[in-house]
C-alpha cells in the first residue's frame, strides 16, 4: 500500500489533483520532444552513458494570471549550473532544468553583474575586440569544455519560471527518462516554493492598489494586500514512487537557515520520501560545506578547505561546522594547501555522487 500523507490521501493523489487543476507551461510539449530526442540519442549512441537531471534556480509564485507581480526566492542557480559542469566532466549527459535567466553552465563564468562579460574584453589596436590577456587561459578552458558538451550533444537546457511550470516539467522529464533505468540520476537543487496560489483563486488581471479600483485579493479599505497561499503537494514521494525510472538514483537538497535543524530535517525528508540521499546545506555556509545524509544514518560533511574558501558577501564563515551533530565522522576537509583560486564545493560533491551512483548500479547488476 502506498504511504499516506498527513491529510490522509495516498501519496500521489494530491499531485494528480494539482496537475488537473493548474495549467501546464506553454513550452511543455516542445520540451518533451527535445528531451525524448536527447535520451534517444544517448540510448542509441552511447548505451552506457549515465544521464543526470539537474534542477536549478528558484521558482516563482505568480499573484496574477497575467503576471505583473510574483513571489520569488534568492536562488541564482549557482549550485545547479556549477554542478552541471562537474557532471559533464564526470562523463554524464545533463538535462539542465533551470529557472529562466538564472545561471547557466559555462556562461555562468561571464554573466550577471558579478562577472560582467564586458570586463573580460578589450579593444585591440587594430580595432578588433579581444579577450584580455589575463583571462585567456581560463576562457579557453571554459570554451573548450562548452564546445565539447555542445558538439557531443551532452547538455540540454530547458527553462521554467513558475513552481507549476517546474512541477509539470519535472514529471514529464522523469517519465521520459524511464528507459534509462538505473543510469538515471536526479539532482534536485532547484529552490522550490512550498506555497502557491491555485489557478481557481488567482486574479486574472493586475491586482489594483486603489480603494475604488476593480479586482484584487487585497482589502481595499486598508490598502493591504493579503495573499492566501496553499501548500504545494509533496511531489518528491510521487517522483520516487511512480514518475522516475525504476532503479534510478534520487538526490534532493534540503535548505535551512537554523543550524540546529539541518540534519534532522534532512533525515525527516529521507524517511518521508524513501529516496537515496539528502544533501543538506545552510543558506549562510552553502558555498563551503554540505552534509550527505543517507538512510543508513550516515552524516557525512563535505567541506572546502579553509584556505580554498572563496570570499562571499552573504556567507557567514563562523557558522561552518555549527550544524554538525555527530562529531568525529568522516570528513572530506583537507586543511592547508596553498591559496590559489577559490575551490567550488560542487567539485567535491559531484565526483562523490558519481561514485555512489556507479556503486549502486554495480550492486543492482
Ligand atoms: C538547495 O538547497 C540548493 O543548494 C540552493 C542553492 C538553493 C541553496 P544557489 O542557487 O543555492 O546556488 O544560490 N536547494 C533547495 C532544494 C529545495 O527547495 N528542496 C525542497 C525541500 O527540501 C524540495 S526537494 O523541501
Amino acid at each position: 500500500m502506498p504511504p499516506h500523507q498527513a491529510n490522509g490521501l495516498p501519496a500521489g493523489h494530491e499531485a494528480d489533483d494539482y496537475f488537473h487543476t493548474n495549467p501546464p507551461p506553454k513550452a511543455l510539449s516542445s520540451h518533451q520532444s527535445l528531451a525524448r530526442e536527447f535520451i534517444q540519442y544517448h540510448l542509441e549512441n552511447s548505451p552506457r552513458r549515465k544521464v543526470v537531471l539537474v534542477t536549478s534556480g528558484g521558482t516563482t509564485v505568480p499573484l496574477e494570471n497575467q503576471t505583473v507581480r510574483f513571489i520569488d526566492n534568492f536562488s541564482a542557480g549557482t549550485r545547479g549550473a556549477t554542478s552541471a559542469e562537474y557532471f559533464l566532466q564526470e562523463g554524464y549527459a545533463v538535462i539542465f532544468l533551470h529557472r529562466q535567466f538564472s545561471l547557466l553552465p559555462y556562461s555562468r563564468h561571464y554573466s550577471h553583474s558579478t562577472n560582467c562579460f564586458l570586463d573580460f574584453m578589450d579593444e585591440a589596436e587594430d580595432g578588433r575586440v579581444i579577450v584580455r590577456k589575463e583571462y585567456q587561459d581560463k576562457m579557453r578552458r571554459v570554451l573548450q569544455q562548452y564546445h565539447h558538451a555542445k558538439d557531443n550533444r551532452l547538455l540540454l537546457l530547458l527553462p521554467f519560471t513558475t513552481v507549476t511550470d517546474y512541477l509539470f516539467e519535472l514529471r514529464s522529464l522523469a517519465v521520459i527518462m524511464q528507459p534509462l533505468g538505473n543510469r538515471a540520476l536526479f539532482y534536485l537543487a532547484a529552490a522550490v516554493s512550498d506555497f502557491f496560489i491555485p489557478r481557481e483563486r488567482m486574479e486574472e488581471h493586475k491586482i489594483q492598489s486603489r480603494d475604488n479600483d476593480a479586482g484584487g485579493q487585497g482589502s481595499g479599505a486598508s490598502r493591504q494586500l493579503v495573499v492566501n497561499l496553499d501548500p504545494v503537494p509533496k511531489f518528491l514521494s510521487t517522483l520516487v514512487q511512480s514518475w522516475a525510472p525504476k532503479g534510478s538514483m534520487i538526490v534532493s537538497f534540503k535548505l535551512e537557515t537554523n543550524p540546529s535543524l539541518l540534519v534532522s530535517k534532512a533525515e525527516q525528508a529521507l524517511k518521508r520520501y524513501h529516496h537515496d540521499l539528502v544533501i543538506g546545506n545552510l543558506l549562510s555556509t552553502r558555498k563551503w560545506e554540505v552534509v550527505f545524509v543517507t538512510s543508513d544514518g550516515e552524516e557525512r560533511w563535505i567541506r572546502v578547505p579553509k584556505a580554498r574558501r572563496s570570499k562571499s558577501i552573504s556567507g557567514v564563515e563562523e557558522l561552518v561546522g555549527k550544524a554538525e551533530r555527530k562529531h568525529g565522522m568522516e570528513h572530506v576537509d583537507l586543511e592547508g594547501g596553498t591559496v590559489t583560486e577559490g575551490m567550488e564545493i560542487e567539485s567535491l560533491i559531484v565526483p562523490e555522487l558519481a561514485l555512489m551512483h556507479t556503486k549502486r548500479m554495480e550492486q543492482q547488476s
